[in-house]
């Protein structure tokens, strides 16, 4: 494999904001009062902020500047329309839905289509996917292939789905079956991307059982660098131009646009259905909007158009995705534990490797996360047991294979320096992992427990 240890970021950076220095005093007293969980912090008190890459992207010059023609008509707004055309320009669906974030369009379209006995696989159901799907009564099934929930194995495309796992199912359930989605790149696996070859061999199984297929479509940019680098017979494309053989296989998507096009805010909703799109704009309607403007302002919509060019700059790219591997090179350099082959937005750690000594009761991924920021300030997020919640069933916890803490690197935000920040604080904890204990959970929220449930020291 090519290793490339300095990246080149093809920008140079003309406004700073300032973070802040904390001490080790002030970090303990601020953690115990969030209750041990990182989203409770005060962003102030944090030095490097690696808890998402969602909406925490640097906007561009170009970005800044579109937002002053943003055009704030409540119906029929310019700015809707350069968003729709930035949109189609790559994923050439009928009708685009503007939405405040991912988690919106989800709602809305489980809304319109899921339901009780209702079944949607996906390769890994995201978090709010997941959750918008069960609120319906519906069932949300994953169904990756085996080398996506095993943190060593090494496979370059660890997001693919099991077609032959999601053609049992589409031969039992296919009536049951209102979308069958694959996520791209898949963030609970690891942020692990999907090939070509494998969304086709979706859609051949959606056209044969008669289902359409939907993209969790987030990090869609990432996906493509991927395929390009990794897929045989890619290398000579540009990353836009995989988008839109990506688009061309699928009936619709979800969007959170805070990603890869580096808005603040935003998502939509795209489809090629009309019938479904006018049951999707009417909830619009209900919970967002009007249909030009969903829950955004037209300058975030300007924001988000140029945002989406950007997003696929293959330059970009390459630094983007190439600053979160050089982090992951320096970790696997000093034997830390973590999801390989490093993924396209983050380094997950892998606690149960890290913490062998605290059991996952214990919350080992979480106690990681409150060690690192203990340490230095870093703030991380929890994907282990804390995050996966219970079983509405039987009411015990989940207890997902993969318990890991997610670096998450936003976008044009942080430098080389930074990230040899991380990994040397990283280390720090590393080689002090034998005295630590784990957490005891003592406030649990009913959904999504994770944002605000609180923990104390074992
Ligand atoms: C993250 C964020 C959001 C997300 C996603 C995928 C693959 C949909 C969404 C929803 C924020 C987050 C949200 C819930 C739990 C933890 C973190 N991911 N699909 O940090 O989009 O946030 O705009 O509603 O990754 O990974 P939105």
């Amino acid at each position: 494999m090519d290793r490339w240890h300095t990246i080149i970021e093809p920008f140079r950076i003309h406004s700073v904001e300032p973070i802040r220095l904390t001490t080790p005093d002030e970090r303990q007293v601020a953690l115990e009062a969030a209750g041990w969980n990182l989203f409770g912090l005060h962003a102030d008190d944090v030095l490097i902020d690696l808890l998402t890459d969602s909406g925490t992207g640097a906007m561009s010059r170009d970005q800044w500047a579109a937002i002053q023609h943003g055009d704030e008509s409540y119906a029929g707004s310019p700015s809707f329309y350069r968003f729709r055309d930035a949109v189609q320009e790559l994923f050439p669906f009928r009708h685009v839905i503007p939405t405040h974030q991912g988690r919106a369009a989800e709602k809305i379209l489980f809304s319109a289509v899921g339901g009780p006995g209702k079944i949607v696989p996906n390769n890994t159901h995201f978090d709010t996917t997941r959750a918008n799907v069960e609120f319906t009564s519906a069932e949300a099934v994953d169904l990756v292939i085996p080398e996506g929930r095993e943190p060593q194995t090494i496979h370059p495309f660890k997001g693919n789905m099991d077609l032959a796992a999601l053609e049992a199912l589409l031969i039992e359930r296919a009536a049951d079956v209102p979308a069958v989605f694959v996520t791209i790149t898949n963030n609970s696996g690891g942020g692990q991307p999907v090939s070509l070859e494998n969304l086709r061999g979706v859609r051949t199984l959606c056209d044969r059982f008669g289902v359409p297929l939907f993209l969790d479509a987030c990090r869609f940019a990432e996906n493509a660098w991927f395929i390009k680098t990794r897929e045989p017979g890619q290398a000579d494309r540009e990353v836009a131009d995989i988008v839109r053989e990506i688009a061309s296989l699928a009936d619709g998507m979800t969007m959170s646009a805070k990603k890869d096009p580096m808005a603040n805010i935003g998502g939509w909703l795209a489809l090629r259905d009309d019938e479904w799109a006018e049951r999707c704009r009417d909830l619009l309607i209900l919970t967002e909007g009007f249909p030009t403007y969903g829950g955004l302002a037209g300058r975030d919509m300007e924001a988000l158009a140029i945002g989406i060019e950007e997003s696929v700059s293959d330059d970009h790219i390459r630094a983007r995705i190439g600053q979160v591997r050089y982090l992951g090179e320096l970790l696997t350099d000093w034997d830390i534990p973590i999801v390989q082959p490093v993924g396209g937005h983050a380094i997950f750690l892998d606690a149960r490797r890290f913490y062998p000594h605290i059991r996952q009761d214990e919350f080992p991924a979480q106690t990681l996360a409150a060690e690192l920021y203990l340490d230095s300030g870093i703030r991380s997020m929890e994907r282990g047991i804390a995050s996966a919640g219970r079983d509405p069933k039987t009411g015990d916890h989940h207890r997902p294979k993969l318990e890991l803490t997610r670096l998450t690197i936003p976008r044009r935000v942080y430098t080389q320096a930074h990230m040899d920040v991380v990994a040397e604080s990283v280390k720090m904890i590393h080689d002090a992992r034998e005295q630590t204990r784990g957490l005891r959970m003592v406030y649990e929220p009913q959904y999504l427990r994770f944002f605000q449930a609180r923990f104390e020291r074992l």
